[in-house]
């Protein structure tokens, strides 16, 4: 775990498990990317138990708590970093309601997923959490410095 030193807001996208068995992490990944989002960080991890009872800590007492441990953990997850004005709220916008039957068309969980238990994406709920749950899944160095690349290509 480290601090992110940046003041800019950013926030922690997560790919489940069932949205990377189903083969929709470039569908999930694009949609972001055309939001006009800068990418920070973007890792296919295995999850070990403690970190996804770290990450869900606040659900602890919860009666779906085992399960979602279980889901987190049962297979790898799309770990990313997401960077922008208003990036936290927007891609909750982008994701939609936690219950996907009451996802509006054209949210991810909208479009993509039926379940709550499988609901294909995690989006952090606040600027404090998005920096913690950043500084929980990388490690110092993985998030990328855009601040030092050059796009020739571009002009
Ligand atoms: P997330 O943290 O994954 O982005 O989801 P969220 O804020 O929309 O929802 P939250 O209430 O924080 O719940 C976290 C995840 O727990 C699972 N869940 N299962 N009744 C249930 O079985 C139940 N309720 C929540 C979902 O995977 C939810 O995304």
């Amino acid at each position: 775990c480290f601090l992110v030193a940046s003041e800019v807001e950013q926030t922690y996208i997560m790919i489940k498990p069932d949205g990377v068995q189903r083969g929709l992490v470039g569908e999930i990944i694009s949609r972001f990317e055309k939001k006009g989002f800068l990418l920070k960080g973007l890792k296919l991890f295995q999850c070990p138990k403690d970190l996804a009872q770290e990450h869900y800590k606040d659900l602890k007492e919860r009666p779906f708590f085992p399960n979602l441990i279980d889901y987190i953990t049962s297979g790898p997850v799309v770990c990313m970093a997401w960077e922008g004005d208003g990036v936290v709220a927007s891609a909750r916008k982008l994701i939609g309601a936690t219950n996907p039957l009451q996802a509006e068309p054209g949210t991810i969980r909208g479009d993509l997923a039926v379940q709550t238990g499988r609901n294909v994406v995690h989006g952090s709920d606040s600027p404090d959490n998005g920096k913690r749950e950043i500084g929980l899944w990388f490690k110092e160095g993985e998030l990328a410095q855009w601040e030092s690349v050059q796009t020739p290509w571009l002009i």
